[in-house]
C-alpha cells in the first residue's frame, strides 16, 4: 500500500510477512469446554490472551482476544501451541507457550501466552483497541485517527492474497523466448474458506488470466506454493500479475494501486504483481570471447 498508494503508519513487510507451518498443542475448545465457561456462547463474549512478560511499544503488556464462539468451536481449531513443526517452540516464536489462530491476523496470536481469559468484552490491549484496523481513507494521521478507533471492528479473519517471490521486479532475466520465464509465488486462503483452490496469472494488465500451477497439497488453513512458465516475448513495461481463488469462492479483485488506502496499510489484498524485468544483454565482447574459446577448443 505504501509504494503503490500512499505513504502508510507502519512497518515495510513487503511480501514476507506471512507463516506456514505445523503446529502441535491443545485445542482451546477443548480447555474451554473442560473449564465450563459461565457465558453463554450464543451471546457475544470474547476469548482474552496476553502476555505480561515485558511492556510493549503502546501499552503495558501485549494482548488479543477472538469471539468466544470461533474459540468453542472445534472446527477453527484455535490451538495452545506447544510445538512448531514437530519442535519445542523457540523463544522468539513463544516458547513456551503461545496460541495460534487460523486464518486469523498474526496479531492475535499472542506469544509468551501468560493468561486466557473468558470476558464480555473484546481485548482492551492498544493492539486490539487502537491497531489492526481498517482506518477510513480521510484518516491520513495517527492524530485523526484517535477518534475513530473505537468505532471501528478489530481485524480478525486475513482476506485472501498470493503474491509473486520470484523474480523479483527490476531482475535481469533470459530471454524467455530461449530459457521460459519461471515464475513463483504462495496463496493464502481467506479466514476459513480454503483451501486454495486456482491460481491464475496474467501479463496483458488483467485482461487475460491463465491458471498457474499449484506445487503442494492446499490445506484449509495452509499457503499454496505455485507456478508459471512464460515463454513469450519480454517486452518493456510488462508486468506479470497473480490472483488467487479459495474453496469459499473468495478471490482478489483489484489491481495495485486501485484500492482503498487506509493509514495503517492493513488488509491489502490487490493481485501480486512483479515488473521492470529486463532481458540480459550479452556484451558482445563477451560472445567473441566465448567463441574465440570455442575455436581454441576445436
Ligand atoms: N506477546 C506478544 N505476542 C505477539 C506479539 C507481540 O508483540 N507480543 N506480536 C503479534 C503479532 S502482531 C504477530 S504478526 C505475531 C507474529 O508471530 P511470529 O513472530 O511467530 O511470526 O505474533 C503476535 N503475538
Ligand atoms: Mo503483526
Amino acid at each position: 500500500m505504501r509504494t503503490k498508494e500512499k505513504e502508510v503508519w507502519g512497518i515495510d513487510w513487503h511480501n514476507g510477512a506471512v507463516m506456514n507451518a505445523e503446529w502441535t498443542g491443545v485445542l482451546l475448545s477443548d480447555i474451554l469446554t473442560m473449564s465450563n465457561p459461565t457465558l453463554d456462547p450464543t451471546k457475544e463474549s470474547h476469548v482474552a490472551f496476553s502476555c505480561y512478560q515485558t511492556a510493549t511499544q503502546d501499552d503495558g503488556y501485549y494482548g488479543g482476544s477472538i469471539p468466544l464462539s470461533r474459540a468453542m468451536d472445534k472446527n477453527m481449531e484455535v490451538l495452545i501451541a506447544l510445538k512448531m513443526n514437530g519442535e519445542d517452540l523457540t523463544p522468539e516464536r513463544g516458547y513456551p507457550v503461545r496460541m495460534i489462530i487460523p486464518g486469523v491476523a498474526g496479531a492475535r496470536a499472542v506469544k509468551w501466552l501468560d493468561r486466557i481469559t473468558v470476558q464480555k468484552q473484546e481485548s482492551s490491549n492498544a493492539y486490539q483497541q487502537k491497531d489492526y484496523k481498517i482506518l477510513p481513507p480521510e484518516v491520513q494521521t495517527k492524530e485523526q485517527a484517535a477518534a475513530y478507533w473505537h468505532k471501528l471492528p478489530s481485524i480478525l479473519e486475513t482476506p485472501i492474497n498470493s503474491v509473486i517471490c520470484c523474480p523479483s521486479s527490476g531482475s535481469e532475466i533470459e530471454d524467455p523466448r530461449v530459457k521460459p520465464l519461471k515464475i513463483g509465488g504462495y496463496a493464502l486462503p481467506q479466514g476459513s474458506e480454503g483451501p486454495i483452490v486456482k491460481v491464475e496469472v496474467s501479463y496483458d494488465d488483467g485482461c487475460t488470466w491463465e491458471n498457474a500451477t499449484i506445487s503442494n497439497e492446499a490445506s484449509r488453513w495452509s499457503w499454496v506454493l505455485w507456478e508459471f512458465e512464460y515463454r513469450g516475448e519480454l517486452t518493456e513495461d510488462m508486468s506479470f500479475m497473480c490472483k488467487a481463488t479459495d474453496k469459499g469462492g473468495n478471490t482478489q479483485k483489484i489491481k495495485s494501486g486501485e484500492g482503498q488506502w487506509n493509514l495503517r496499510g492493513v488488509g491489502y489484498n490487490a493481485f501480486g504483481e512483479i515488473n521492470g524485468l529486463k532481458v540480459k544483454q550479452r556484451v558482445r565482447g563477451e560472445v567473441r570471447e566465448g567463441l574465440s574459446g570455442i575455436e581454441a577448443r576445436l
